[in-house]
């Protein structure tokens, strides 16, 4: 059982994915969302009261160094299948819900055993590793705020959808896409909330609908510990960035609400959040998106 005091390996969060399975084999079950460069699977957890539900998907730790992000996806699993909480209770058996806490597992393994800031995925280009995950996703893909160098951070690959992660993932999520009510996906740091797309400032589709709703939740989201969030437009509110997945999500799937959370903190510590700092963290977090699905209801 994970205690929210400590960040977790690979290995545990692993273990604990197939350890709930077991307990609650009635509407739990192990997925298999694709698979890493080095041959590791994308493991992730369904939570499922009955068939014909609409899906709220939840992406964690694309990015490795990021580590409060696949903490946070393990917490909202949690909070799932043991939380009394009325709202919380409802929010599980009204929707079916796909969440997998580590979408780059290589390169978290990589961050607990070879180096802490370790951000893409672990695929060798000539005498340079990695493309970023969050660049590779074929929605105008290395148009803003990404590279070409594989040498860089922001690495978008060698062509769209070039990495086995991004490859897989989207693959296994487009044949649930017509069904996905909302999605999220997990970074840190930060204290955002954005909103597609990331090469434009332009404010498409349903922009106002969706920055109210996350305005919305990130009140909800202050009220425990009165941490700040700023909603918007990705280009608008921290940098131009294409090829991110809620971009793809939104732009080739039609998903109607996608989200990009910047977790914890503001820089203070950045992609080193203190343990002390995981359960709160977690916890407002997941006030915010019982929240968000509250509006969502409303708005139909
Ligand atoms: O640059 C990124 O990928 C994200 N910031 S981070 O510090 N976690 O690396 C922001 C991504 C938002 N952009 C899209 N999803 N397109
Ligand atoms: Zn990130």
């Amino acid at each position: 059982t994970m205690t929210w005091d400590a960040y977790y390996t690979q290995d545990d969060i692993n273990a604990w994915l197939d350890d709930l399975a077991n307990t609650y084999q009635d509407i739990v079950s192990e997925i298999i969302g694709g698979v890493s460069y080095e041959g590791r699977d994308i493991k992730g957890i369904k939570i499922s009261h009955g068939a014909g539900r609409r899906i709220i998907f939840i992406e964690g730790g694309i990015h490795s160094r990021e580590w409060i992000s696949p903490s946070a996806a393990c917490y909202i699993i949690n909070e799932l299948l043991t939380s009394d909480d009325p709202e919380t209770v409802a929010a599980a058996r009204d929707y079916d819900w796909y969440i997998f806490p580590v979408t780059n597992p290589d390169g978290y393994i990589w961050t607990h055993e070879s180096f802490r800031m370790w951000r893409k995925n672990r695929r060798p280009f000539g005498n340079n590793f990695g493309a970023d995950l969050n660049r590779n996703w074929n929605n105008n893909w290395l148009v803003a705020g990404a590279s070409s160098n594989p040498a860089s951070d922001i690495y978008a690959g060698p062509g769209p959808f070039s990495e086995p992660e991004t490859r897989s993932l989207s693959s296994y999520i487009s044949t649930i896409g017509d069904q996905i009510d909302l999605y999220l996906s997990f970074h840190s740091f930060s204290q955002m909330l954005l909103l597609p797309y990331g090469n434009t400032t332009d404010h498409l589709d349903n922009y106002y609908d969706a920055v109210n709703i996350g305005r919305r939740a990130m009140g909800a989201l202050s009220v425990r510990y009165e941490t700040q969030y700023v909603t918007g437009n990705i280009a608008e509110v921290i940098y131009e960035a294409s090829g991110g997945s809620v971009d793809w999500v939104k732009g080739h799937l039609r998903v109607p609400l996608v989200y990009c959370y910047e977790l914890r903190d503001r820089g203070t510590f950045g992609f080193l959040l203190p343990t002390d700092q995981i359960l709160p963290n977690n916890q407002e977090t997941m006030d915010s998106v019982l929240d968000i699905i509250f509006q969502a209801k409303r708005f139909g």
